[in-house]
This record gives structure tokens, sequence and C-alpha cells, in this order.
């Protein structure tokens, strides 16, 4: 069984941590696999993806037999979790994680890599970090206070609690919180929906909130003029408009 399951339905690419018996701890073979899944999502016919985990939960975090069994090196293992990152922040089309079960450590890092979080109502994060004494990774210190705040941020790493999904919701963790026997169908429905989307238009929109975090209004202003003189030159655009005018649905092609 791979470690990664990958599913392509009607523009959704789908991508499963499969580790079960460990709740879907990561570790290296899972990783690369991961990146290697995400690099072929940057095919034009995938126009969303979906992070979530098989079985009870979405992932447990860093595979912590990994850690004690082989005296794993930091920095090179880092650069598996760096890469992946930096792959789903910067893939031009939205990444979905729908969170099962529990999201601990490395595996809620990747939840908030991704563009929007769905949870099902019994799930739970936690940053896990401190308690085996580690600092947050995987882009953790620099999502979780742009989520929620830096007061709220340095509570979740400091005391690392439990977060309920009503919790999370409630802080601007996720997006939405289902029941969780809606959970798949809930999650693929929006998936389904951002798949038929303008995909430049998301990418670009990708593109311009990252930029916007470390940037002035002013120099913002430019960005944003640059960014839509690329929108407003799609295919997507131009029939959207065309559809509005028309008094119709548009259809978008992801060009
Ligand atoms: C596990 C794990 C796991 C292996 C449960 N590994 N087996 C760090 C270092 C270096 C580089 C990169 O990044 C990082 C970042 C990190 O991710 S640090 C944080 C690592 N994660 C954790 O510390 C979380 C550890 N797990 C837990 O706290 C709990 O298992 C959670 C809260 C996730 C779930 O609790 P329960 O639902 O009560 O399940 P459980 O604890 O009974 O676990 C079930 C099984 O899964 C169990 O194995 P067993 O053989 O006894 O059934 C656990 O040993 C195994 N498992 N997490 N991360």
């Amino acid at each position: 069984m791979e470690d990664v399951q990958s599913h392509f339905d009607q523009g959704v690419l789908t991508l499963t941590f499969n580790r079960p018996q460990t709740l879907n701890a990561l570790n290296s073979e899972l990783l690369n696999m991961l990146e290697k899944q995400l690099k072929q999502a940057t095919d034009s016919t995938v126009r969303a993806v979906v992070l979530t985990g098989a079985g009870r939960v979405f992932s447990s975090g860093q595979d912590l037999g990994e850690l004690k069994g082989k005296g794993l090196d930091f920095q090179v293992h880092l650069s598996r979790y760096n890469r992946v990152v930096r792959l789903l922040s910067t893939l031009e089309k939205p990444v979905l994680a729908s969170v099962n079960g529990v999201a601990a450590g490395a595996g809620m890092s990747l939840a908030l890599a991704s563009d929007l979080r769905i949870a099902g109502a019994s799930a739970y994060f936690v940053t896990a970090f401190m308690r085996i004494g580690l600092v947050p990774d995987s882009g953790m210190s620099y999502t979780l206070p742009r989520l929620v705040g830096e007061a709220k941020a340095m509570e979740l790493l400091m005391l690392s609690p439990k977060v309920s999904a009503a919790e999370a919701h409630a802080m601007g963790l996720v997006n939405r919180v289902v029941p969780d026997q809606e959970l798949v169908s809930q999650t693929q429905a929006l998936a389904r929906q951002l798949a038929t989307g303008p995909t430049r238009a998301y990418g670009l929109l990708k593109r311009a909130l990252k930029k916007s975090s470390g940037t002035s209004l002013d120099e913002m202003l430019d960005y944003e003029a640059i960014l839509q003189g690329i929108a407003g030159k799609t295919k997507d655009h131009r029939q959207a408009l065309q559809a509005f005018l028309e008094k119709r649905a548009p259809s978008f092609r992801g060009c």
C-alpha cells in the first residue's frame, strides 16, 4: 500500500496520508512521495488538491519512531518538509486540507500550509512541538500567527492544548466545520467547486496574499496592478465578463 494514496476525479487530486497504524505519522518515505505527487499536481488537468488522512485521523505529525530509531539528520529531514510546504504554498491552484480526527505537530503544519481547511466536528488540533521539547517547524511559526494572531499562536505553541474543531473555527484556524459523517462529501463538493473556478485567478490570488504579509500598502497597490494585468488577459476572465453581461453562469476552464 502506498504511503500517500492519490485519486484524481473531475479536476480534483486527492492525496491521502496512508499510514493508519501510526495515525498517519510523517516519515521520510511519505514526505518524498508527497513531494513527488505535489510536483505532478502542477499539471493543468489538476485544478484543486485535497490533503487528507486515511483511517481515523489526518496526521499525528513527524513519525517519532523514525526520529528515535535512525538518529535522523534533522537538517536533511527538515528540508523534506520545507520542500513540501513550499510546493503547497506556491502551487497555483487551491489546496484544501480535510481534517479528520487529529492534526498534530508537522501534520498540523501541513494543514496550515494549505489554502483552506475543512474539519469534521470531532477533529482537533495540537501543535505538539513543545510537548517533545522542539520548536515549531514546517512553516508553523509563520502560518499560525497569521491565522490566529500572535497572542493566540504563542498560547497554542507554548501550552500545546487540544483545540477542538469548534474552537479552531472560532479563532479562524479552520474555514468550515461539518458533521464527521459528511466530511468526505462536503470536502469533495467544495473541492469540485474550486476545480470549476478561475484557476489562474486563484493562483494569482495566492501570490497576492503571500506577498501582502511582508509588504507595505504602497508596494501592494503596484503588485495588485501587475497581477490584475495577468488575470485580465485570461480566457476565464473574458468569458466570465461576457457571461455576466449575458446574464448567464460563467464556465471556467482554468486558463
Ligand atoms: C505514532 C505517532 C507519531 C509514531 C501516534 N509517530 N507513532 C519534529 C522533528 C523533526 C523534524 C521534523 O518535524 C518535527 C515536527 C513534529 O511533528 S513534532 C510532533 C510529533 N508528533 C507528536 O508528538 C504527536 C504524538 N502523538 C500523540 O500525541 C497522540 O498519538 C495523538 C494526540 C496524535 C493521538 O492520540 P490517540 O488518539 O490517543 O492515539 P495513540 O496515542 O494511542 O496512538 C495510536 C498509535 O499511533 C500508537 O501506536 P500503538 O502501536 O501503541 O497502537 C502510537 O504510538 C502511534 N503514534 N503518533 N507521531
